[in-house]
C-alpha cells in the first residue's frame, strides 16, 4: 500500500463501481443505516452503458425487463421509448436513478481503485485509489461488473496502422464519422452484431474480419407498444415475480416450452421454430425445452438458423461462411437487426479468417491470408476479458497478504459467485460463479444485492464482524457451477463464459446457469446460519 498524506476515511461500506450495481448497493446501505462510499473511474454513472456507445449500442433484452423492479414508483414512471432501448436512453436511466434516490452526493466519480488489503487486526479493508485517497472499509462490494476490462489482442505490427483505431466498449464520446471511409471491423459477437449494420450504411467500404461464425436472432426492436406497456405496468410486481422464476429472470410472456425439439414432426418443429423467431430475441432458444441440454435438440435450432442466413445472404460462399458450426447459444446469442442482410450490400465485405488468418498489420491497414486489406478506420469488437479482468488489475490482498492474482492462478474460485475464501468482508457482484452472463443482469444484481445487504443486516443482529467463505466451500460451489454446467451444451465451444478468449487465460467455466435455483441457494445458505462462510 502507497504511503499517501491522505488519511484513509473509515467507512462501513467502499462500493467500487457507479453502474446499476454500486447505484443499488448504495442505496440500499443506505436504507440499512451503513455509510458507504462509491468511486467510480469513469465521468459519470452508468457503467457499461457510459463505455459502451457504438453505433448500434442497445440492451439486448426487453426495456421494460431490464429495469429496476424494487421502486414500484419508479418503474410506473419511467417510460422506455423502444422495445429494446438504446444505449443513451439506459444512460439517461442510470442518471434518473441517481438523482431520484438522491445518490450523487455519495458516489466519487473520476477515482479508480489501485488496491485493498485487508488488515487483519483491524478488520478492515484499506483501500486506495490511483489518485491517492484512501478509505478504510469494514466491507468491500467490487461493482466493476463482469464486462468492464475490453480485450485488446496483441495483434503483430497495430501500433504501426495509421489510420484510427477505435474499440466498441471504449467508444468515444464525440460522434464518430465514418462517412467516406473504408472501414475495418474485427469481430463479429454481440458489439459487432449491432455496430456492423449502422457502420455499412455510413461507411463508403466496410470489411468485417470473422474469427468465428455467429448465431444472430432478429431482435424486431421498434417504438415500445402502449398497451404493452400499460399491461405490465397494471401488474409489475407480479411481471417481476414470474419471470425470477424462469431460468434466466426474464421471459415470462413467452409462450410454455414443455416439450423436446425431438418430440414432434419436422414441420411442426419449424412451425414452432418460426412462431418464436417472428417474436424475436433470446426466446427463440427457449422454443423447446432441451435446446440447450441435448446436442441433437441444439442441432435442430442450430439449423434452423443456419437456413434463416442461407435465405437471406445473397451470395452462397459469404452465405456459408457466415454459418456458425458450434452450438447455438454456446457463445452468448446475439440479437440483431439486419445483421445478415448487411453483407447483401454492395459496399461490404466479410474476410473468414479461419480461412485467411491475421498475419500482421501495416500503416495501411492489415494483411490475412496473404491479402492485403486497407482501411481509414479499425473498429475492435473484439470483447472483454471477461469477469476476472478488472479485478485481476487490482492489488487486492487478503488475509495474510494473500494476492488475488495467486489465488485466481487456476481460475476464479469463489463461493456462491459473491464471495472469495481468504478474503474476508468482500463482496464481488455479478462476478465468475453468478448468474449474471445468463440472466437478465439488473434482475441478478437486485437478489445479490439485496443477499448482501441482508447478510450485512445478520452480522450486525449479531454483533459479528467479518464472514469468510471457507476453502471448502469454494471448492464445492465451483465444482457446483462446473457439474451445472456439464448437463449443457456450454462446454461445446470457445466462449468468454470459459476464458478462451483471451490467450492465456486459464480455463474454467465461470457462469451460473439457471437463476431459480441459485436464488434458492444463497437463501439457504442465509436461513442456515451461513454454512461454508466463517463468522468471527
Ligand atoms: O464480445 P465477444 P462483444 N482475432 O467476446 C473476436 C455483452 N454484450 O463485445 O468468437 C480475431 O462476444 C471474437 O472471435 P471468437 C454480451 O454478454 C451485450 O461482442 O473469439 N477475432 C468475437 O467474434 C456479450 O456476449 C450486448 O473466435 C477476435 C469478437 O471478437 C458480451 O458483452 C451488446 C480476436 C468478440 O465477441 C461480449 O460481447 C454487446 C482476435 N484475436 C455486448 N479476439 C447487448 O446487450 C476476439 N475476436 C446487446
Amino acid at each position: 500500500m502507497p504511503e499517501t498524506a491522505n488519511p484513509a476515511r473509515p467507512v462501513d461500506l467502499l462500493i467500487v463501481g457507479a453502474g446499476f450495481g454500486g447505484l443499488y448497493m448504495l442505496l440500499k446501505a443506505r436504507r440499512q443505516g451503513l455509510a458507504a462510499q462509491v468511486i467510480e473511474a469513469a465521468g459519470s454513472v452508468g457503467g457499461t452503458w457510459y463505455h459502451n456507445r457504438y453505433p448500434g449500442a442497445r440492451v439486448d433484452i426487453e426495456s421494460m425487463e431490464y429495469s429496476f423492479g424494487f421502486d414500484e414508483a419508479l418503474q410506473q414512471d419511467w417510460h422506455w421509448t423502444e422495445r429494446y432501448a438504446a444505449q443513451p436512453e439506459l444512460l439517461r436511466y442510470a442518471n434518473h436513478v441517481a438523482d431520484r434516490f438522491g445518490l450523487r452526493d455519495g458516489i466519487r466519480l473520476n477515482t479508480r481503485l489501485a488496491g485493498a488489503h485487508f488488515d487483519a487486526s483491524a478488520q478492515r479493508w484499506q483501500a486506495w485509489s490511483e489518485t491517492g485517497e484512501r478509505w478504510s472499509a469494514r466491507f468491500l462490494v467490487l461493482a466493476a461488473g463482469p464486462l468492464s476490462t475490453p480485450n485488446r489482442p496483441d495483434f503483430p505490427g497495430l501500433a504501426d496502422f495509421r489510420g484510427r483505431v477505435l474499440h466498441t466498449a471504449d467508444w468515444p464520446h464525440e460522434a464518430v464519422d465514418f462517412s467516406g471511409q473504408r472501414v475495418g471491423v474485427i469481430g463479429t459477437g454481440s458489439s459487432a452484431v449491432q455496430a456492423i449494420p449502422l457502420i455499412a450504411e455510413q461507411a463508403a467500404q466496410l470489411t468485417v474480419f470473422q474469427r468465428t461464425a455467429t448465431y444472430a436472432v432478429p431482435a424486431h426492436n421498434g417504438p415500445l407498444d402502449p398497451d404493452f406497456e400499460a399491461r405490465i405496468k397494471a401488474d409489475y410486481a407480479g411481471f417481476r415475480a414470474r419471470n425470477r422464476q424462469m431460468m434466466g429472470g426474464f421471459g415470462s410472456l413467452l409462450p410454455p416450452n414443455r416439450i423436446s425439439a425431438l418430440a414432434v414432426s419436422p414441420e411442426q418443429r419449424d412451425a414452432m421454430f418460426e412462431q418464436r423467431w417472428r417474436i424475436g430475441g433470446f426466446g427463440v432458444l427457449g422454443t423447446f425445452s432441451d435446446l440447450i441440454v441435448n446436442p441433437a435438440a441444439n442441432e435442430l435450432a442450430g439449423e434452423f438458423v443456419r437456413r434463416k442466413i442461407r435465405a437471406t445472404v445473397h451470395d452462397p460462399a459469404t452465405a456459408e461462411a457466415l454459418c456458425p458450426r458450434h452450438p447455438i447459444g454456446c457463445k452468448r446469442l446475439c440479437v440483431d437487426t439486419g445483421y445478415y442482410a448487411t453483407y447483401n450490400r454492395p459496399n461490404v465485405r466479410l474476410v473468414d479468417l479461419a480461412a485467411a488468418p491475421i498475419e500482421g498489420f501495416t500503416p495501411a491497414g492489415l494483411v490475412a491470408g496473404g491479402e492485403e486489406h486497407r482501411f481509414d478506420s479499425l473498429v475492435l469488437a473484439t470483447g472483454f476479458d471477461a469477469m476476472t479482468g478488472t479485478v485481476l488489475r487490482l492489488d487486492l490482498r487478503g488475509r495474510g497478504g494473500e494476492r488475488i492474482q495467486d489465488h485466481w492462478k487456476a481460475g476464479p474460485l469463489n463461493c456462491l459467485g459473491m464471495a472469495i475464501a481468504g478474503f474476508p468482508n468482500l463482496f464481488n457482484l455479478v462476478g465468475p460463479g453468478s448468474t449474471s452472463a445468463f440472466t437478465n443482469v439488473i434482475v441478478a444484481i437486485e437478489h445479490q444485492v439485496d443477499w448482501i445487504a441482508g447478510c450485512i443486516a445478520d452480522l450486525d443482529a449479531q454483533g459479528l464482524a467479518t464472514i469468510e467463505a471457507t476453502p471448502q466451500a469454494e471448492a464445492d460451489y465451483v465444482a457446483h457451477v462446473n457439474t451445472v454446467a456439464a448437463r449443457t451444451i456450454y462446454l461445446n465451444c470457445n466462449s468468454w463464459y470459459l476464458g478462451a478468449n483471451i490467450a492465456g487465460k486459464p480455463r474454467m467455466f465461470m457462469p451460473l446457469f439457471g437463476f431459480p435455483a441459485y436464488v434458492e441457494k444463497c437463501a439457504e445458505v442465509a436461513r442456515q446460519g451461513y454454512t461454508g462462510f466463517v463468522l468471527g
